[in-house]
């Protein structure tokens, strides 16, 4: 019995052994890949079917300081900045139709908010008046997707 127990434990071993090398060569690959696709500032290929929008706020609301905006997120995943799982990205906050190239990496200004910690909603306080969101889905290196994965611009009123 014992005989014919090690065999099976010794060939469970190598297949767990196996597994782990192409585990540690498949995350070798992602990271390499990650490096090339920064160099070269590519893009992240938009997970299937991935859309964002406003979850609490419609074009057309009048609202008052601190606005609440949350942000939803379909066929994707919301993982920090920095951090690359195929998949997952997180969350700006565009106000006031900020000029943006979706070829680069967004910059972090006033009008172009990141939510690189993973987070799905936040409090902006705006002028009174009428202002423009929009939200924008970004990779690890806080790039836009390709095809990008925006919002709809929508147009509220802050009293
Ligand atoms: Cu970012």
């Amino acid at each position: 019995m014992r005989l014919l127990l090690i065999p099976a434990l010794l060939l469970a071993s190598t297949a767990l052994h196996a597994d782990w090398k192409q585990d540690m060569k498949d995350a070798a690959k992602t990271k390499a890949g990650g490096v090339v696709e920064q160099k070269l500032g590519l893009p992240s290929a938009a997970p299937q079917g991935a859309a964002v929008y406003f979850t609490n706020l419609k074009t057309g609301d009048t609202v008052k300081n601190p606005v609440l905006v949350q942000f939803g997120l379909k066929n994707a995943g919301v993982a920090p900045a920095g951090t690359q799982i195929v998949g997952t990205g997180h969350h700006h906050l565009l106000i006031d139709d900020p000029t943006v190239d979706l070829a680069v990496p967004l910059p972090m200004t006033e009008q172009i908010k990141h939510f690189g910690g993973g987070q799905t909603e936040t409090n902006v306080t705006l002028k009174p008046g009428k202002h423009t969101l929009q939200l924008v889905f970004g990779d690890w290196k806080h790039q836009s997707f390709n095809p990008t994965v925006a919002s709809e611009k929508i147009t509220i009123t802050v009293q």
